[in-house]
C-alpha cells in the first residue's frame, strides 16, 4: 500500500482540510504531521490547542491513517523517516514565504522518486470565517494571556518589540522571515512608557496615566493577537497597583514590568545625570507581594524590574534586590544597563543563574545592542525586549519628509521614500 503525507497546523478543521484528506485517500494511507507546538511558533499565531489535543483531533478524522508529530518545519524529519510515496499540499503554498518548504519538499521527494500532489486550495466563505474565527479566539483574554508563559517554555529566549499603536502592532504580529531555511517572528510585544509617551508627544514621567496607557493597549489588542508586556513604571502608590493588576490580567495583559524607583520617575536611559530616587527594598518587595496576592489567575506575570545598575549602587546591592523580590513573589526579574558593554549584564544575569535556575530574566538591550539573542540565552537571559527601535526607526524618516516638503513647495520629491497606502493597508485585516 502507498503511503500519502501531509503536514497539518491547524486547531480548526474545515473544509479545506477534508478536502485535502479526501484527495490524498485516492492515493493510498493517510499520514498527517502534526506540527509541534516548539515548531509551530516559530511561523504560526494560531495554537490555541497543546499538539497532544491537535494530536488527538487529527486522529479521529475519518480517512486518516495516521498521525505523527513533525519537528521541522522544512519536513526534512518526517520525509526521511517515512519516505511516503507522495507529499500532498494545497497550492497555496507557492507563493510567500512557504514556497521554501515547497522547494525543500520536491528536493527531498526527488532523492528517493516520491511525488508532490497540489490541490487547489478551497477558499470559501466557511473557510475564511474558520479562519478568522481562529484569530478571534486567540485574542481574547484567555489565551492571549497565558501565551506569555508557554512561550517562555517553548522559546530559547521570548523577543518582544515595542508596539504603541495599532499599527505599530501589526508590525509586530505580521512581520515574518526566511533566512536559510529558518523561520521566525516577534513572540509579543512591549508597550514602553517611553514610546507610548514619546507618541503623545509628552516626557516619559508617568505623566500620560494609566487610562492612556490601557487605551494604547487596547488599540493593539484590537488588531493582533500576541502576548502584551506593559511597562508598568514604577507601579504607582501600592493601594493603586492592585487595582491595575486586576484591569491588566482582565484585559489580557501577560505580564507588567514595574521598576524599583519612586517620586518622580525620569526614563532610565538619563541614568544619574537627572535627580533620580530607588525605592527601598522593602516597599517595592510589598508592592510586588501585593500584586501578586491581588491577581486571579495563574497566567499573569509581575516582573520586578531593578535599577541598581542604572542608579551606580553597584552589583551586589543588584543581586540583593533580585533575590528579595523574587522572594516576594516576583515572577521574573529584569535587569537594565545603560553602558554600552554588556560586561555588567553579563555579571549579573551569571552570578543570578548561579542561585537560581528558573526565574526568567529579562533585558532591554538599547545600549549593550550588539550582543545576539544567542548570546543572552548562554547567559541565562529568557526575554529580551527591542524597547524603542520601531519609533526610532519612523521619527527620522517623518521629520525629513516634512523638511524636504517645505523645501520643495511640493511632496513629488519625497514619492521614493514613500510606501504607497496600497502596500501598507494589506497589514489591515478586513472582516
Ligand atoms: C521604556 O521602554 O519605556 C523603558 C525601557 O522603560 S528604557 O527606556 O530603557 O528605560
Ligand atoms: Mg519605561
Amino acid at each position: 500500500m502507498k503511503t500519502v503525507f501531509t503536514s497539518f497546523t491547524t486547531d480548526n478543521i474545515h473544509e479545506g482540510h477534508l478536502n485535502i484528506i479526501r484527495e490524498a485517500q485516492k492515493y493510498g494511507k493517510v499520514i498527517i504531521g502534526a506540527l509541534s507546538d516548539r515548531t509551530l511558533v516559530r511561523i504560526n499565531r494560531y495554537t490555541t490547542m497543546p499538539q497532544e489535543e491537535r494530536i488527538n483531533l487529527y486522529r479521529q478524522l475519518r480517512g486518516v491513517d495516521d498521525v505523527v508529530l513533525q519537528e521541522d518545519l522544512m519536513s526534512n524529519d518526517v520525509i526521511k523517516r517515512y519516505r511516503p510515496d507522495y507529499v500532498i499540499h494545497g497550492d497555496n503554498w507557492k507563493i510567500g514565504v512557504e514556497s521554501v518548504i515547497r522547494d525543500n519538499v520536491i528536493q527531498l521527494l526527488s532523492e528517493y522518486g516520491g511525488q508532490l500532489i497540489e490541490v487547489p486550495y478551497t477558499v470559501n466563505d466557511a473557510v475564511k470565517k474558520a479562519d478568522q474565527r481562529m484569530i478571534e479566539r486567540l485574542a481574547m483574554p484567555e489565551y492571549r494571556r497565558k501565551r506569555l508563559k508557554r512561550l517562555l517554555e517553548l522559546r530559547p529566549v521570548v523577543k518582544a518589540i515595542e508596539a504603541h499603536s495599532g499599527l505599530t502592532g501589526l508590525i509586530v504580529e505580521k512581520t515574518l522571515i526566511e533566512r536559510n531555511g529558518e523561520f521566525d517572528q516577534f513572540d509579543a510585544m512591549w508597550v514602553s512608557s517611553l514610546c507610548d509617551s514619546t507618541d503623545k508627544g509628552k516626557p516619559d514621567i508617568e505623566l500620560v496615566d494609566i487610562s492612556s496607557r490601557l487605551r494604547t493597549i487596547d488599540d493593539i489588542m484590537e488588531v493582533t493577537t500576541k502576548p502584551i508586556i506593559l511597562d508598568g513604571d514604577t507601579g504607582g502608590l501600592t493601594e493603586h497597583f492592585v487595582y491595575n493588576v486586576r484591569t491588566l490580567e482582565r484585559m489580557g495583559v501577560s505580564a507588567v514590568i514595574i521598576e524599583d524607583k519612586t517620586g518622580l520617575k525620569k526614563n532610565s536611559l538619563f541614568g544619574t545625570e537627572v535627580q533620580q530616587t530607588q525605592d527601598s527594598i522593602e516597599n517595592f518587595s510589598a508592592k510586588i507581594a501585593a500584586g501578586k496576592k491581588a491577581q486571579l489567575t495563574e497566567d499573569f506575570m509581575i516582573i520586578a524590574r531593578i535599577e541598581s545598575l542604572i542608579l551606580e549602587q553597584g552589583m551586589e546591592d543588584a543581586l540583593l534586590r533580585a533575590f528579595s523580590f523574587r522572594d516576594a513573589g516576583a515572577d521574573g526579574i529584569m535587569i537594565h544597563s545603560r553602558k554600552k558593554d554588556p560586561t555588567e549584564i553579563f555579571e549579573f544575569c551569571d552570578k543570578f543563574r548561579k542561585k537560581d535556575s528558573n526565574t526568567p530574566i529579562v533585558v532591554v538591550p538599547t545600549s549593550f545592542n550588539s550582543v545576539t539573542e544567542e548570546e543572552f540565552e548562554k547567559h541565562g537571559v529568557n526575554i529580551v525586549i527591542y524597547a524603542n527601535q520601531l519609533m526610532r526607526a519612523a521619527f527620522p524618516a517623518m521629520k525629513s519628509v516634512a523638511e524636504e516638503i517645505l523645501r520643495c513647495h511640493r511632496a513629488q520629491e519625497v514619492d521614493a521614500q514613500l510606501m504607497p497606502f496600497k502596500d501598507i493597508i494589506t497589514l489591515i485585516d478586513e472582516l
